[in-house]
């Protein structure tokens, strides 16, 4: 088991490709052997997280939740990618506060909310247009962009092929793989 633990956290808009390029990340890791896992909200927000909406509060409490999951999943030697929205840079800092500094690393995966509102895929900012959801990412409730991402990736300009080799030739740059 040569490789190194750690946790790839995503953060963007919904819509931006999270989900995707972890799955995509995850499986091509898996190829090679490497030991690791997804979090997102199929497996955190309907179980773990299920008493938490989208106030920021509730956010807040989400994404502290999954900092402590995300380290136990490192304590056990393993690479933890996780994709959520993770709106607010005090959020994520606080998580980085639990990590060493090679164990935690910041990844925007970076797309305009315009192109984010056109592909769409759940309809969801088109019912926050309408006023049927309060407190949508983007539309009526903040996202703070990263301030000191370790590396950001434009998903409208890369194929999520590209986007997956840019996360694992970071990888092997730290030394993780
Ligand atoms: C943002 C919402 C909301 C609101 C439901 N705002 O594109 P999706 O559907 O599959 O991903 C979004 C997901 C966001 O959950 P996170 O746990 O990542 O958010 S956070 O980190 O901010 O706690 C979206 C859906 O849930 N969704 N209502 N109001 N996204």
């Amino acid at each position: 088991n040569g490789h190194g633990s750690c946790v790839l956290w995503f953060t963007g808009l919904s819509g931006s490709g999270k989900s995707t390029i972890a799955n995509a990340v995850s499986s091509e890791l898996f190829r090679h052997g490497i030991n690791e896992y997804v979090l997102d909200g199929d497996n955190i927000r309907h179980g773990l997280n299920k008493d938490l909406g989208f106030s920021e509060q509730d956010r807040t409490e989400n994404i502290r939740r999954i900092g402590e999951v995300a380290k136990l999943f490192v304590d056990s030697g393993k690479i933890v990618t996780t994709a959520f929205i993770s709106p607010f840079q005090a959020d994520r800092d606080q998580v980085r506060e639990l990590f060493d500094d090679d164990e935690f690393f910041e990844i925007h995966i970076d797309c305009p909310l315009e192109e984010c509102e056109k592909r769409d895929p759940k309809q969801l900012y088109a019912k926050a247009r309408r006023g049927e959801i309060k407190d949508f990412t983007g539309i009526n409730s903040p996202y703070e962009e990263p301030e000191n991402p370790d590396l950001v990736i434009h998903t409208n300009l890369l194929s999520i092929q590209e986007s997956v080799e840019v996360i694992i030739h970071f990888l092997q740059k730290k030394n993780l793989l």
